[in-house]
């Protein structure tokens, strides 16, 4: 292995790239693992069916049933991926002892101590996310309802999980990125699109009246262009949160998954880069729609990497991973995507960006698509399995035996 990795090391220093300083910098760099591919977004607070036009389809043995069963398979996935690791919650993943149930409004940080001890004990930080959906006051509108007492409750839900945000910080001494989606939309043409645009900002500048630590919590807004029930109108479309996260100085989200199919999220990036001092991602992969299927090493989670860190973003850009198939194992999902971003990471950290931009300014297009077409077949495998060989994480498919493993001893017998 070694012998590979020195060969592929000089290959890439022929083209002045520094590979040991790419394995430094990727080793810092954070990936947050949603917890919500293990359990098809389902929760622990008595949700009963997915709602907010999202889907998971698939009935894959094995899904986590309860928070013992959803920490066993995140540390099963843990232990196969290379890197820094965050672990990114949503609201509806709150533990109550004894048969306590609070509603979603009323959560607090005592509902979360044992993720924060789950966290602690494997030195990862957490980010988070109110549950809009998945509720019986999230049937219609939300935060855009017009009827003021669902919009107050889930008003007051995103504040509570500010708080809850602001103890994970705190806890864990690393800020917490905490993301508000809403599902708001309609099925078809709108009598009035502007009211419930008004109604979400001003929902949302309640929220954010509360007192927090800016420099804690992160709050950030996602937008999305359609849900299924909701193909008409969103309410929280781009222009919408971009505006808004720019005149309040939140963080804006961009999800791959939610712009129309030949929009790249890899060409908005360095766009938004230049307007925001950070950005958040959640990388997916839309299959014809907002299908959410498992990240894959393809052309377009590359492209996102490589905007990451041939605009210098690494820390600028947080990037959380948002996928659920329950088609297939889902401990696999989680692993296969996780390893992917990392790998697409490193990929990006591995090309030649000074003679790229040298040849753009040059109208030398040729030499650009020279450059890009032949470093894909360099030996970047070597690369990377010398990394995973490094952070004591099964090389190349060696991860796979394990996770059958998993499943015949521990998924299986879930029932
Ligand atoms: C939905 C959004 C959102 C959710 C998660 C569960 O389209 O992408 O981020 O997937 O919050
Ligand atoms: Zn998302």
């Amino acid at each position: 292995m070694n012998q590979r990795f020195e060969e592929a090391k000089r290959i890439y220093h022929n083209l002045g790239i520094d590979v040991e300083q790419a394995l430094i910098k990727l080793q810092s760099f954070p990936v947050s693992m949603h917890c919500w591919q293990g359990d098809d977004v389902v929760g622990f607070d008595g949700a009963g069916s997915l709602s907010g036009g999202i889907q998971t389809t698939g009935n894959y043995p094995g899904k986590a049933r309860n928070y013992q069963e959803l920490m066993d398979d995140i540390d099963e996935v843990l232990k196969l991926v290379p890197g820094t690791k965050r672990i990114n919650l949503h609201a509806s993943y709150s533990i109550f002892e004894d048969g306590e149930k609070v509603d979603r409004n009323a959560i607090e940080p005592k509902h979360f101590v044992k993720w924060v001890e789950f966290a602690k004990e494997r030195e990862l930080g957490i980010d988070f996310n109110p549950t809009i959906f998945s509720h019986p006051k999230a049937e219609g509108l939300t935060l855009s309802s017009p009827d003021k007492d669902i919009r107050d409750f889930w008003i007051q839900h995103c504040q509570s999980c500010i708080r809850i945000s602001e103890y994970f910080a705190n806890e864990l001494g690393t800020p917490c990125l905490m993301n508000i989606w809403i599902p708001d939309g309609l099925k078809d043409i709108p009598g009035d699109r502007l009211t419930p645009r008004k109604r979400f900002m001003e929902s949302l500048d309640d929220i954010l009246s509360i007192n927090y630590d800016k420099d804690k919590v992160f709050v950030c807004l996602e937008s999305k262009v359609f849900g299924i029930g909701m193909e008409s109108y969103t309410v929280g479309s781009s222009e919408f949160t971009m505006n808004y996260a720019k005149t309040r100085d939140i963080l804006p989200l961009m999800d791959n998954g939610h712009y129309h199919p030949t929009e790249v999220v890899s060409d908005k990036l360095s766009a938004m880069l230049l307007f925001h001092d950070k950005v958040a991602l959640h990388v997916t992969r839309p299959v014809r729609w907002d299908s959410d299927h498992v990240v894959l090493f393809d052309d377009e989670t590359k492209e996102i990497a490589k905007e990451i860190v041939r605009n210098n973003a690494m820390e600028r850009v947080l990037v959380g991973l948002d996928f659920f198939d329950a088609s297939i194992n889902r401990i696999v999902a989680w692993t296969v995507g996780m390893r992917n971003m990392q790998k697409a990471m490193l990929y990006a950290l591995l090309l030649p960006y000074e003679i790229l931009r040298e040849a753009q300014d040059q109208g030398d297009y040729t030499k650009i698509m020279v450059i890009n077409e032949e470093l894909k077949t360099y030996p970047f495998n070597d690369i990377w399995d010398y990394y995973c060989e490094k952070n004591q994480v099964p090389v190349r498919d060696e991860w796979y035996q394990d996770i059958k493993k998993y499943e015949t001893e521990v998924l299986v017998k879930r029932g």
